[in-house]
C-alpha cells in the first residue's frame, strides 16, 4: 500500500486527501505553535504547511500535525486510511508482530547536499526554529527530528527522538528524558573514553522513520530496520560528509557534529512544554552538539511536532495501546477486543469478550503493569467500542460499583515527567505513581441477567453508517 518516497511525497498525499493547509506569514515565536495546538484540536484535525515564516527565507518550511489524526497515521503505515480508527490500530497490530527488519540501502547523492556549510558557515539559525509554547526556554529546532548514533562496540545504529533547543549558530542541545534512553547510554560510551560522541540530527525525514523513531526497540536493533519494514521498502542512506554516521538520503535538513561530555561542556535546556501539558521542570544542564556541518534541501522542510495539551498527540493512533493489545495476546489473554488509550496516552481501555470470571482483572493487570504514566486503566465489555470515550464512560457509569469494581495498585511507572508527583518526591528518586483498575464490565456472574442494552449495537451502527455515510455528512 505504501509505499511515499520521502515527507515531500507523503505532504503530496496528504493534499490528495484534502487534509493539508497551507499558511503564509506566521510568527514561529508563540504563533505556529498556537495555530498548530488549535488546529489539533478540531475534529478534522489538519495538517499545516507553514511558509514565508517570519524572520526566514520564503520556502524555508515548517510542517506540523503530520500524523495526528488516525487517517494520516494509517496513510504513515501503509494501511488503510478509510478504516474505522480501531480497525486500523488492529491492522497494526498484526502488522506490527510480523514486520520483517529492512536494512537501509546506501546510495551514492543525496538532495540535502545541494546546499552544505562548514565550520564558520555554520548557521543553524537561518531555518525557523520555533518557540512553540509560551512558557518555552527558547526555541527547538528538533521536536520531531531523529538522532544519529551509532554505538562504538558493536556499530548499532540508534535513531530516536530526542528534543533539540537552538543555542547559538553552532550550537544545540539534544535532552534525553531518562538515563536509559539509547542514545544517553550511546553517548556515554564515548565519553568515559574521554571523547565526544559522533551525532547527527535529521530534520524532515520521512513519516516511517518519525513512528520508528517513537517505537521502543530493543538496544542493537535498528530504527531504520523498522522504519524500512513500515514503509516496505528500505531506507536510502549515505555516509555523512563530516560524521561518516549513515544519514536518510532523503530528509530535508541534517545537522553534524559531536556530542560533548558534559564534563566539558554543558547548556541550560528548557523548560519545555511536554505531551502531559504541563512543564516537567525549569531549566536545566544538558549535553551540547557542537554543530560542525549544515546540508539541506533546497526549500527544505521542518518537521515540528510539539507536544500539545491531551487528548492532541504526536499520532492519531495510540501505538502503545498495539504492543499491550499484543502483550495481552502473547500472555494468553483470549478474546480481546480492542485496546485504546485516550488523553494522549494517559489512560488505556481494554475491550473484551468475558470468558470466565476474572478474565477482566487479568487482563487489566497486564495493561497497568504497561502503562507508561498513565493512571487509569478500564476494561470494557465487547460491545464497547475502546475508541469512543463517550462509551467507555456509559459503560463506567452503568456497570461499575466503585466500591467493588476499582483496584489501586501502587508504585506503577510513570515517570519524572509526571506533574502530580511531587517536586521533593521526586528529589528523592520518586517517579513511580498509583493506577487504578476500573472494572467497567457486567459483573461475570449475572452477566446474562445484567438489563438489556437499548443501544444500537455497534456491527449495526457500523452498517448504518456506511448505507447512509453520504445523507448523514450533509447534515451539519
Ligand atoms: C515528538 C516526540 C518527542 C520526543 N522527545 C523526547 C525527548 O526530548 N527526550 C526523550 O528522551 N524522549 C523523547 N521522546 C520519546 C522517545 O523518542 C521514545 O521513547 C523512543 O522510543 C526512545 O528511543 P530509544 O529507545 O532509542 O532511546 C519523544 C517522542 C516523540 C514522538
Ligand atoms: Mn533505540
Amino acid at each position: 500500500m505504501v509505499s511515499y518516497r520521502d515527507l515531500r511525497d507523503f505532504i503530496a498525499r496528504v493534499d490528495a486527501l484534502g487534509a493539508l493547509r497551507r499558511i503564509d506569514g506566521a510568527d514561529p515565536i508563540h504563533e505556529i505553535g498556537g495555530i498548530t495546538e488549535v488546529a489539533a484540536g478540531l475534529p478534522e484535525c489538519p495538517a499545516l504547511l507553514f511558509d514565508n515564516i517570519k524572520g526566514s527565507a520564503p520556502g524555508f518550511r515548517i510542517l506540523t500535525n503530520t500524523t495526528t489524526n488516525a487517517q494520516r497515521a494509517a496513510l504513515a503505515l501503509g494501511l488503510d486510511p478509510s478504516l474505522p480508527p480501531l480497525d486500523i490500530l488492529k491492522a497494526w497490530m498484526k502488522k506490527r508482530a510480523t514486520l520483517a527488519p529492512q536494512p537501509p540501502i546506501p546510495v551514492n547523492d543525496a538532495p540535502f547536499l545541494e546546499n552544505s556549510a562548514t565550520g564558520d558557515a555554520v548557521d543553524v539559525e537561518k531555518f525557523p526554529a520555533p518557540v512553540w509554547h509560551r512558557g518555552d526556554g527558547g526555541p527547538y529546532i528538533g521536536s520531531g527530528s531523529i538522532v544519529i548514533m551509532r554505538d562504538p562496540e558493536s556499530g548499532w545504529i540508534n535513531a530516536s527522538i530526542y528534543r533539540v533547543q537552538v543555542h547559538g549558530k553552532n550550537k544545540v542541545t539534544i535532552q534525553f528524558d531518562h538515563q536509559g534512553r539509547h542514545g544517553a547510554i550511546i553517548a556515554r560510551k564515548y565519553w568515559e573514553q574521554g571523547k565526544p560522541c559522533p551525532v547527527a540530527v535529521v530534520n524532515g525525514e520521512d513519516p516511517a522513520l518519525f513512528i520508528a523513531g517513537f517505537e521502543y526497540l530493543p538496544p542493537g536493533q535498528s530504527e531504520y530496520d523498522f522504519a524500512g519494514a513500515i514503509r516496505g521498502a528500505p531506507v536510502e542512506v549515505i555516509s555523512g560528509p563530516l560524521t561518516g554516521l549513515p544519514l536518510p538520503a532523503q530528509a530535508e535538513i541534517i545537522l553534524e557534529g559531536e556530542l560533548l561530555p558534559p564534563e566539558q561542556e554543558t547548556l541550560l535546556e528548557g523548560p519545555f512544554g511536554e505531551f502531559t501539558g504541563y512543564y516537567a521542570a525549569e531549566k536545566r544542564p544538558c549535553p551540547v552538539m557542537r554543530v560542525l556541518a549544515v546540508h539541506h534541501r533546497n526549500d527544505p522542510i521542518l518537521l515540528g511536532s510539539p507536544p500539545m495539551k491531551p487528548p492532541r498527540f504526536h499520532f492519531g493512533l495510540p501505538f502503545r495501546a498495539a504492543t499491550i493489545w499484543s502483550n495481552l495476546e502473547s500472555a494468553g489473554v483470549t478474546d480481546v477486543t480492542g485496546v485504546w488509550q485516550h488523553v494522549s496516552q494517559l489512560m488505556t481501555v481494554v475491550a473484551l469478550k468475558q470468558r470466565y470470571d476474572g478474565h477482566a482483572k487479568r487482563a487489566g493487570l497486564i495493561a497497568a503493569a504497561h502503562t507508561y504514566m498513565g493512571r487509569l486503566v478500564v476494561v470494557v465489555d465487547d460491545d464497547i467500542d475502546p475508541s469512543n470515550l463517550a462509551d467507555v464512560m456509559w459503560a463506567v457509569t452503568t456497570r461499575c460499583e466503585p466500591a467493588e469494581q476499582i483496584d489501586i495498585v501502587r508504585n506503577g511507572w510513570s515517570s519524572a515527567l509526571d506533574p502530580r508527583i511531587p517536586e521533593e518526591d521526586k528529589r528523592r528518586g520518586i517517579t513511580a505513581h498509583s493506577k487504578a483498575i476500573i472494572d467497567a464490565c457486567r459483573p461475570f456472574p449475572w452477566r446474562e441477567t445484567f438489563p438489556r442494552a437499548s443501544a444500537i449495537s455497534l456491527e449495526e451502527a457500523r452498517a448504518i453508517e456506511a448505507k447512509w455515510d453520504d445523507v448523514l455528512k450533509r447534515v451539519k
